[in-house]
């Protein structure tokens, strides 16, 4: 009997990929570049199994049902080039590569559009989840040829990780490269939870005074709220760890954090998009602010700017802070969606914003209960352009931001950073207000390069041009921009 898919890249991610594939009855064929992995997976965790081996890219071929499936699971980049131009001639039109790496969406259409004109059918699907999300149930999301979706579609949805409902975290994203594209900002988004996180630890470490061990019950009383999730769960979990010596070991651990590059890509992004994603944005600049850490400690003898107590009610300030953390978390995932509904335009992809939401409620490293809600916000309204504007979201904005205002503000009066939280209020306060000093701007625009202005006393569309001083001509620029 033939194969049902063939997977090549056995690190962390192949292999469970592989292990899960088996369990749900799919016939898996295994192959690696260093081909002794192949022998050892085999011999190691893949041991009375029905996964079957490969020792070169001809063998895996002939091993294999047609339409072929063949997944790459290998480092991003130009490894993935290498394999698809070794693949393609040994295959057959119709068949099918699947790239399951981090790659940037770009690639995707790059190569989605190549192997079309060849007959070679492919898709690009972001994996989250990590280890064992990939052995027990991935949040998939397929991209690229919808031809090859129907012979995808089984292995993919059973081996993904199911909802509550059952329903699986995995379907058709949309054509070319919106797979990896809605993955990159899954990846932005989990920048901005976790930033979000660190924030609220770090406001009740330095201004509360609160122990590992107290806020280890928050995040685990917190865990039972809206805010409900994987990160938030595993953020206790964490602060309860302890070190040798019994004392918590995040304390020990180097504040300076490292970055792969999908957070950048998405506020690459965004700006490219000319979308308002300030929120992931931050989270990246919070990173890369965090690794300057000998000149932030030289600053810190330097300036006389410490962080202050916070004074009041401790058990008050930790509510208000739950308030802050989960109307910045919100903010952030509207944010998203104004991105991916804006490429989603862009590239003619009719992306369903619902089903990316049921993708990313289970199995990935963002799941959430507050997934489900934003997925039926968008049923409820597949147009919502701001998902702060839906009944249960805009609820609970509106009851937050008292305790939001005051959590910021205190953070602004004590010296605390949270460039998240703060700038989420920042977007809000902005987005909800109808007249902006971009007036202003426009005026001064128009003042040094003649960029000229709309009037609010005339219909959009016609531009005027003032000669502020008089000593400047009546002819308005067209190409100098600033
Ligand atoms: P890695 O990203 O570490 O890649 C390892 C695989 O790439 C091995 O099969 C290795 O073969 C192969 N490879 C490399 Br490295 N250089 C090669 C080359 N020049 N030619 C041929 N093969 C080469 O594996 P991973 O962590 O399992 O991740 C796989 C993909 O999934 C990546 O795109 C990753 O970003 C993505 N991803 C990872 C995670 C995670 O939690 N790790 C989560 C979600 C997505 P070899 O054995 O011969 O060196």
């Amino acid at each position: 009997m033939k194969a049902d898919i063939g997977v090549i890249g056995l690190a962390v991610m192949g292999q469970n990929l592989i292990l899960n594939m088996n369990d749900n009855g799919f016939k898996v064929v295994a192959y690696n570049r260093t081909v002794a992995k192949v022998d050892e997976f085999l011999n190691g965790p893949a041991k009375g199994t029905n996964i079957v081996g490969a020792t070169s890219l001809e063998d895996l071929v002939s091993k294999l049902e047609s339409p072929r499936k063949v997944m790459l699971m290998v480092r991003a980049g130009d490894v993935v080039d290498q394999f698809i131009d070794a693949l393609a001639p040994l295959l057959d039109e119709g068949d099918i590569i699947i790239d399951g790496g981090n790659t940037n969406y770009p690639d995707t259409n790059r190569r989605y559009a190549s192997l079309r004109e060849k007959g070679i059918r492919f898709i690009g699907a972001g994996v989250s989840g990590g280890e064992e999300g990939a052995r027990f149930g991935p949040s998939i999301m397929p991209g690229g040829d919808p031809e090859a979706w129907p012979f995808v579609k089984p292995i993919f949805q059973g081996i993904a990780a199911k909802t509550e409902q059952g329903e699986a975290c995995c379907d058709w994203v949309g054509k070319e490269g919106a797979g990896h594209f809605v993955k990159m900002v899954h990846n932005g988004i989990e920048y901005g939870d976790m930033q979000l996180i660190s924030e609220a630890y770090h406001f009740m470490k330095e201004g509360l005074g609160l122990s590992a061990d107290e806020m280890q019950a928050i995040f685990t009383e917190w865990n039972k709220t809206e805010l409900d999730s994987y990160l938030v769960e595993i953020t206790a979990d964490i602060l309860g760890y302890k070190d040798e010596d019994g004392e918590a070991l995040v304390e020990k651990i180097l504040d300076t954090a490292g970055q792969k590059g999908t957070g950048k890509w998405t506020g690459i992004n965004a700006l490219e998009h000319g979308i308002p994603l300030t929120l992931i944005t931050d989270s990246v600049f919070a990173r890369c602010l965090s690794s300057l850490k000998d000149q932030r400690v030289e600053a810190e003898k330097v300036f006389n700017n410490p962080i202050l107590a916070i004074e009041g009610d401790k058990a008050q300030w930790v509510d208000a802070l739950r308030q802050a953390l989960l109307a910045s978390k919100i903010i952030s995932y509207a944010q998203g969606f104004m991105l991916i509904r804006e490429a989603s335009e862009e590239n003619d992809w009719s992306l369903n914003y619902g089903n990316v939401a049921l993708m990313w409620r289970g199995g990935c490293i963002i799941r959430s209960a507050f997934l489900g809600n934003i997925r039926d916000a968008f049923e409820a309204n597949p147009e919502l352009a701001f998902l702060g504007l839906d009944n249960y979201f805009k609820d609970i904005l509106e009851q937050c931001l008292p305790a939001w205002r005051k959590v910021v503000a205190k953070s602004f009066e004590t010296g605390l950073p949270m460039p998240c939280m703060s700038s989420a209020l920042t977007f809000l306060n902005g987005y909800t207000t109808a007249r902006l000093p971009a007036n202003m701007l426009q005026a001064q625009r128009d003042y040094f390069g003649a960029h000229t202005y709309e009037r609010t006393d005339k219909p959009r569309g016609e531009f005027f041009h003032t000669n502020w001083t008089g000593k400047g001509g009546d002819i308005s620029s067209t190409t100098y921009d600033v």
